[in-house]
């Protein structure tokens, strides 16, 4: 079973599940869920429009009861964005919170669009669905082209629930608190299934700010570097996080004098972990082990990893020699959704996933991940972005004739989209705005220079790393 904690056995509270100022008990989720299991049951895929709301859990566990394999849409993605992964998935419904439902967001979707119903009930039962048959459909962006589509089987989530309870020591007396989106492995796959499959209380945010974590008086924490940076700045919430039992920090690099301030103003250093999206999580600190900044821990239960160099050849896990991150074990997914060819390429003859991350792993097996082999795939904010897609959102404009997107350093953010462009009559805010309409708001360049041409090797090819960041 992959949601233990919606089966009675861990007894129940009218709070367990908060996200923002709604609030349901297990049972009212269940029952909430399995009506809508009963709509859905027998579909192909279902999408839902994943606003970080009650609608968007019952959703997401409705698809899980029925064996549909849901399909998370960013709430902030414009229409290229929307259509190719409603197209790509072949989802047959796109669900959503009533309040959007006649929505202009949603105003040239072609799928029958379906509110989700909190108040609606059902105790019908469904057989469990294999363990290999795919939970999710996450979106996520590569160097070049449209997101594609990985698919999460079951078992992958529930090895990599377990392995994560089992390094945190995480148990249903935790009240586990973020408020990252809904639409991700971070807040979705752990931070919703997580308290599912622990029964652990969870209470959402509604966005991550420093205050809300400050007043939701959680046992455990979860949040991007940006996440722990604002906290940071914000003292006062900060010292409100010393009586949690453990924070936890993924999705990006951790800067040092974040964690280090973190460490002071709560008294506890954060736990940092590493993951990606085709993997899950699959490196980790422990609760009970020691807290090393700038490393991301020890491989997870079940996990094997290996550090290969640009010959193709094995590299020492000498704690100095860099080589590419591979990682194996229970909680990889499946492939992406119609990409052989990417499928291909991601994995190793083998069968070990390329994860695209330089690292080092010292004797003691410590992973520290030393950034990015392609400057193409950009984090900002904890956001995957890829620099393709954004270029090719740029190119979608008449005015634009070049475009060239790189990840420049960014104190809050990690990293920052910037783009430079060469075009005929448009201002910055014009194109900045022309990205947030049409692919996710949050992929879109935070500057843009127009520049006269781009820098270009003799080949012709734009040399990114003239540009900033590079
Ligand atoms: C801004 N907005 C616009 C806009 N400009 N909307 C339309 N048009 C425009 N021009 C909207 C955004 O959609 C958003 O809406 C709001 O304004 C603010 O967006 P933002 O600028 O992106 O917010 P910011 O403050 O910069 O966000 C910081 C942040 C966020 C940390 C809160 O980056 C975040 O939530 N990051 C978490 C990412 C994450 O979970 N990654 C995990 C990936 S899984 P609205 O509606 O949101 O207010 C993974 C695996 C692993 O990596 O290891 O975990
Ligand atoms: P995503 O697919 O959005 O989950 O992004 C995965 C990528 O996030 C990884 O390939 C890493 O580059 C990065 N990442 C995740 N966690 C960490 C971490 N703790 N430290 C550094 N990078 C991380």
């Amino acid at each position: 079973m992959l949601l233990p904690a919606l089966s009675g056995a861990f007894g129940d509270d009218a709070e367990a599940i908060r996200v923002g100022d709604q609030r349901a008990s297990r049972e009212e989720l269940l029952a909430a869920a399995t009506a809508l299991a009963d709509r859905i049951a027998g579909s192909d895929a279902v999408a839902i429009w994943a606003t970080a709301s009650m609608e968007t859990v019952v959703a997401v566990v409705a698809g899980l009861l029925a064996g549909v394999p849901v399909v998370p849409v960013p709430p902030d993605s414009g229409p290229a964005e929307r259509d190719h992964v409603l197209r790509d998935s072949a989802a047959s419904l796109l669900l959503v919170p009533p309040a959007v439902e006649d929505g202009a967001a949603l105003a040239e979707v072609r799928v029958p669009v379906v509110a989700v119903d909190l108040d609606a009930r059902s105790s019908s039962s469904y057989p469990g669905p294999a363990p290999e048959s795919p939970a999710l459909i996450l979106y996520t962006s590569g160097t070049t082209g449209a997101p594609k589509g990985a698919v999460i089987p079951r078992q992958a989530i529930a090895a990599d629930l377990d392995a994560l309870a089992d390094a945190w020591s995480w148990t249903p007396e935790d009240r586990l608190v973020h408020g990252l989106p809904l639409f991700h492995v971070h807040g979705l796959a752990l931070g919703v299934l997580g308290a599912l499959r622990v029964g652990s209380r969870l209470a959402h945010t509604g966005r991550p700010t420093p205050d809300a974590y400050a007043a939701a008086g959680g046992t455990l924490y979860f949040g991007v570097p940006t996440v722990w940076s604002r906290v940071c700045a914000d003292p006062s919430a900060a010292r409100a996080l010393s009586s949690a039992r453990l924070l936890v920090s993924g999705s990006a690099p951790l800067p040092l004098p974040v964690f280090a301030r973190l460490a002071e103003l709560t008294g506890q250093p954060a736990v940092e972990r590493y993951g990606m999206t085709e993997t899950l999580i699959t490196v980790s600190g422990r609760a009970d082990g020691a807290r090393r900044p700038g490393f991301v821990g020890t491989p997870l239960a079940g996990v094997e990893t290996r550090l290969v160099g640009e010959d193709g050849g094995p590299v020492a896990p000498d704690g100095e020699s860099p080589g590419e991150l591979q990682v194996r074990g229970p909680m990889m997914f499946r492939g992406y959704l119609n990409r052989p060819e990417a499928d291909r390429e991601s994995f190793t003859s083998d069968g070990w996933f390329r994860t695209g991350d330089i690292a080092t792993v010292d004797a003691d097996g410590w992973h520290r991940i030393m950034g990015r082999a392609s400057i193409d795939m950009i984090k900002s904010g904890g956001y995957r972005i890829g620099a393709g897609e954004v270029e090719d959102a740029l190119l979608a404009h008449p005015a634009v004739r070049e475009a060239a997107v790189v990840g420049a350093p960014h104190p809050d953010l990690g990293q920052q989209v910037v783009a430079y462009v060469v075009a005929d009559a448009a201002s910055e805010a014009q194109l900045i705005e022309f990205v947030a309409g049409r692919i996710a708001a949050h992929k879109r360049p935070r500057q843009i220079h127009l520049m006269e041409q781009l820098p270009r090797n003799a080949m012709g090819k734009v040399q990114k790393k003239l540009l900033a960041g590079g």
